[in-house]
């Protein structure tokens, strides 16, 4: 079994990870250290991603007696990588299934900040969206109509100005519902064209087998369909990891090798 550098991450994260693990992911400078550190004072330290130059955050907080994992990461545009910190960004999200991620957008730039949150929403139902920055936002006499957005995106969005820890208690609140009340959460998916579509069910078909719910395969799918090489090494990896060993997950590995 290959040791990747995300293994020993994910390894890293799981000790002591206590009731729930939640990823902070967002654009660069849109306030998710300063979420973090809110939530978890000094219950925190710092590391370098193994064999990386890019740093992470884990740290701790306990609401309704629960003992909750926070992990910040880097600043991210896309999950399509194309940084150190976008990929560790988007392996964590992908592989390390927390068991929910928040996405913290800069309230005045939401229509570049939404790109992230839809990317990650397409990964994972267990998505919140955390608006930061509204006082900003209002300065620029920006008006935001957040259930609105809430009922258009299909998950919890919270408004927070998270440098004067205002929201931060809504956040905890939402993370808490979601991970531990089972809030049924509806993201909105995105659909493409009727091509690419009958595409994504054929693969998704064959890839069903090896995935088992520990990746979604939709998104497998789609990443297949890209072909960013990175990340098809990175599914291979892990799902060489889950291979049950018999002939037809054999060919179904062979199907992503190949794609990669
Ligand atoms: N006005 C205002 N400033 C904020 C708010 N939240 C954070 N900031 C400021 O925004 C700057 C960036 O905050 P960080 O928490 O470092 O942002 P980040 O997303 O962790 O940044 P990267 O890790 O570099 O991607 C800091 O100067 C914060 O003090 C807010 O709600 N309102
Ligand atoms: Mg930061």
């Amino acid at each position: 079994m290959q040791v990747t550098g995300l293994q020993e991450f994910l390894e890293r994260i799981e000790e002591n990870k206590g009731d729930a693990v939640i990823a902070l992911a967002g654009n660069p400078n849109t306030g998710k250290s300063t979420v973090f550190n809110s939530l978890t004072g000094l219950n925190q330290h710092t590391g370098n991603w193994p064999g990386k130059t890019v740093v992470f955050a884990k740290g701790s907080y306990r609401y309704k007696k629960k003992n909750i994992t926070l992990v910040d990461l880097p600043g991210a545009y896309s999950l399509l990588a194309n940084s150190a910190d976008e990929q560790v960004a988007r392996d964590f999200i992908c592989f390390g299934k927390p068991d929910a991620t928040v996405v913290v957008v800069d309230a005045t730039c939401l229509e570049r900040n939404l790109n992230l949150a839809l990317q990650v929403m397409e990964i994972t139902p267990q998505t919140i969206l955390c608006v930061n920055l509204i006082d900003e936002a209002k300065r620029k006499k920006m008006a935001i109509d957040f259930s609105k957005l809430a009922d258009l995106l299909g998950v919890p969005v919270i408004p927070t100005v998270a440098r004067d820890k205002v929201g931060l208690l809504d956040l905890k609140e939402s993370i808490h519902r979601v991970v531990f009340e089972k809030q049924l959460l509806q993201p909105r998916r995105i659909v493409y064209n009727k091509v690419i579509e009958s595409a994504i069910e054929k693969i998704q078909e064959e890839v069903e087998v090896l995935v088992h719910g520990s990746l979604n395969s939709r998104w497998v799918a789609l990443r297949l369909l890209d072909g960013d090489p990175t990340i098809i090494r990175e599914i291979f990896n892990h799902l060489q990891r889950m291979d049950p060993g018999d002939q037809q997950s054999k060919r179904a590995l062979k199907v992503v090798e190949d794609c990669g």
